[in-house]
């Protein structure tokens, strides 16, 4: 889609979160409903402008190829990408979160005969969050449900982003250690900064602005 500029973005919180600054930005999706459309590339009120609609865990890897020129991806899906073809200009402060480890209430400091069990689905980012407090624990990788982990006695506790900690007390988990402030952030493919660098900036620049004017979440 050389002559347009794309914007990957994934349906769900990220998205109802970035319409409003897009808005703002001046841009808005010519469908009434498309968190309701099954279309995948959506026309906007600027012609040569194109919102793409993928997995959020997807958005890194379209943008590092090129498939989107710009995306907007949560922070914990961009600390497991591994790739370095990415510019990260601008937190868009929306969809905020922490990464947390978690369990139930009496696991904190117990002394474990054996190695730690962790199941989350954030997996690098657990790896690396254990190895700078060089504790050995093993790791088992979940893509979904984590809070079951410590019920079903399948782990010691889990890693999972928490936002107003009911899913983890609903299941009788609470918050254990912090271990990452999250939230999402607006990503800039490499060459589409050199190559569109004039609406790419353009783009950049007013979702600075509309960032810096968005209510206190
Ligand atoms: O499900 P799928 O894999 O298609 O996509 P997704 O689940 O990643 O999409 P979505 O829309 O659920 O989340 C997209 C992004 O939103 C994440 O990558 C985060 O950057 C951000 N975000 C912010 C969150 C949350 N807050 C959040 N609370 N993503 C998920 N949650 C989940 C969390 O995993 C847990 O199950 O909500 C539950 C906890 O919420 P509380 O309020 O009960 O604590
Ligand atoms: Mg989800």
């Amino acid at each position: 889609m050389k002559n347009f500029l794309t914007i990957a973005v994934s349906k769900g919180r990220i998205y109802k979160d970035t319409l409003p600054l897009l808005a703002q930005a001046g841009i808005e999706p010519l469908d009434k409903d498309p968190e309701a459309s099954r279309k995948l590339i959506l026309d906007t009120n600027i012609p040569d402008v194109k919102l793409i609609i993928i997995r959020t865990s997807d958005v890194p890897t379209f943008v590092e190829y090129g498939a989107a020129d710009v995306g907007i991806a949560g922070k914990d899906v961009l600390m497991e990408y591994d790739g370095d073809g990415l510019y990260e200009p601008l937190d868009l402060n929306i969809a905020c979160c922490k990464l947390m480890v978690a369990g139930f209430p009496n696991k904190a400091g117990n002394e474990q005969k054996r190695r730690l069990r962790v199941a989350t689905k954030y997996v690098a980012s657990t790896q690396r969050y254990y190895a700078n407090l060089g504790q050995q624990v093993e790791i088992i990788k979940l893509y979904g449900s984590m809070e079951l982990a410590p019920i079903v006695g399948l782990a010691d506790v889990i890693v999972d982003l928490v936002d107003t900690g009911n899913t983890l007390k609903a299941n009788g988990l609470v918050p254990l250690e912090s271990i990452a402030a999250i939230s999402s952030r607006l990503i800039v493919n490499k060459a589409s900064m050199k190559i569109k660098h004039q609406r790419v900036q353009a783009l950049i620049d007013r979702l600075t602005k509309a960032v810096e004017q968005a209510p206190r979440s």
